[in-house]
This record gives C-alpha cells, structure tokens and sequence, in this order.
C-alpha cells in the first residue's frame, strides 16, 4: 500500500510535509482533508488521527500525527539529504532549538493573526476588538524578530549554511499571515532574504504551488459554505477570546 499522506494546504504544518514529501520525491498519495468543511472530525479520518488534525500519515498498518514527527520519520525512512536534519551534534541543536520554540511563539501568533483578521470577521461575522487585533500584531512582531535576531542572527539559514526542517517549519508559518492580507516582510529585509532563499533552495514552483491556496485565501474565503464551519465556532472563539 503507499503511504498515505492526509493533508490540506490551507494549514501551515500541512504544507510542510507536502513541500518535504515532494522536494525529497518521496512517493505518496495525497488525500485531501478539508479542515474548513470539518473533515477531521469524521469517522473516516478519527482511524487515522485521533488527535483530529492534520497533517497525519499512513505507512501500512502504521498512522502517525504530527507534521515535525512525520518528517522525522520520512527523514529516516527515506534516507533525505543530511542538511535536513543533520547528524552534527551543534547543528542538529540548532535545528532542535528552532522546532521546540516555535510552537507557543511564531506559530501561535501567526495562526491566531490569521483567524482574527480574516476567518473570525469574514466567515463568523464576528467583530474583534481593536485592543485584541493590536496585541495580537504586536506577538506576531515579537516573534518575527526572534526569527531574525536570534535564530537567524547573520546566517544563510537557521543551522548556518543549508536549508533544514528549521527553516521549513519557520516559512509556513511566516506565511500564514500574509494569507490574511499582513504584510510580515515590511521593514525586514533579513526576513524577506531569508524566505527567498528559501523559497530558491525548495524549488519555486513546488513553494508557490504549496502556498496557492493560503495566499489566495482572502478571495477563496468568499465562496467557503459557513455553515459547515459551525462545529469550529465555539472552539475558536474560546481559543482566541
Ligand atoms: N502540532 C501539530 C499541529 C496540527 C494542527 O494544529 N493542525 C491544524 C491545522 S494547522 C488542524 O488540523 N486543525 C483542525 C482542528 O483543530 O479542528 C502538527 O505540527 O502537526
């Protein structure tokens, strides 16, 4: 059977493995989780993910959650090229460092930027406060400048000369705000440098091809049945209120 990869590009660690998967021809079915119309939460995907979120994976009999375990896993299995995760014990601490601090930094910040700006006012028809949109901006900002000023410092990368799961992990992220129309690269050349390295080092193409669908989320948005997003309402707004 082959590996079955569970994905929806609209979400940051989903994009991730995808960019992963491909850029290392790593062989793979795709199926499709459309976490706006509430896919997670069916009996179908509760077999592979109880967690309920994706991405998840399918190896055999074999289901794993989390998109940093996952590549981890394909990593190994595969075989990738040492930049990815490399063996050099400081190196690896480096990339080691990045992925433990961004989950309560950049990405926190970076999703929650994304559904008070865009999903919270356009699909719930919710009003977010003045106050609560400018400290949310005010953590994205917080975060985005440890990216420049600590994990990048004056490196190519974030374990120095090659791209690694690091700098992956941090992209998608930095990406998800500009999906709600905020420009997060304004007054960071660093930054900017950086995701076009990046973005050179991925493949241009396989990155533009993974982030279509968030960059075009602000019209694509418009044509989103809110219904089907009732069974979100109640955890986002406990989430971000
Ligand atoms: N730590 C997890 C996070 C996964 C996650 O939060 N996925 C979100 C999309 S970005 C999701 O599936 N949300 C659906 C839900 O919460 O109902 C990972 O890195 O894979």
């Amino acid at each position: 059977m082959a590996l079955e990869v569970y994905l929806d590009l609209f979400s940051q660690p989903c994009r991730s493995v995808y960019i992963f998967a491909k850029k290392n021809n790593i062989p793979f079915d795709f199926k499709k989780v459309s976490l706006m119309e509430g896919e997670q939460y069916g009996e179908d995907f509760g077999k592979i993910n109880m967690i309920r979120k994706a991405p998840a994976i399918r190896d055999g009999d074999f289901c794993l959650a989390e998109s940093i375990a996952i590549m981890m896993y394909l990593a190994e299995k595969f075989g990738t090229p040492e930049h990815w995760y490399p063996s050099d014990l400081q190196k690896r601490a480096r990339v080691n460092e990045y992925l433990s601090w961004q989950h309560m930094a950049i990405r926190m910040h970076g999703s929650k930027i994304f559904w008070v700006k865009l999903m919270i006012p356009k699909i719930m028809g919710v009003e977010v406060p003045k106050e609560k949109m400018d400290a949310a901006l005010e953590d994205l900002n917080s975060s985005l400048t440890l990216i420049e000023e600590k994990f990048l410092q004056d490196r190519p990368f974030i374990a120095g000369e090659q791209l690694s799961l690091a700098d992956l992990v941090a992209v998608v992220e930095v990406m998800q705000p500009v999906g709600a129309g905020v420009d997060v690269f304004e007054g960071r050349a660093r930054l900017k440098a950086w995701r076009d390295r990046v973005r050179e080092e991925v493949g241009a193409e396989l990155f533009d091809e993974a982030h279509q669908d968030i960059l075009a989320a602000q019209d694509m948005i418009k044509k989103l049945d809110a219904s089907k997003m009732q069974g979100f309402r109640p955890k986002i707004l406990r989430l971000f209120f």
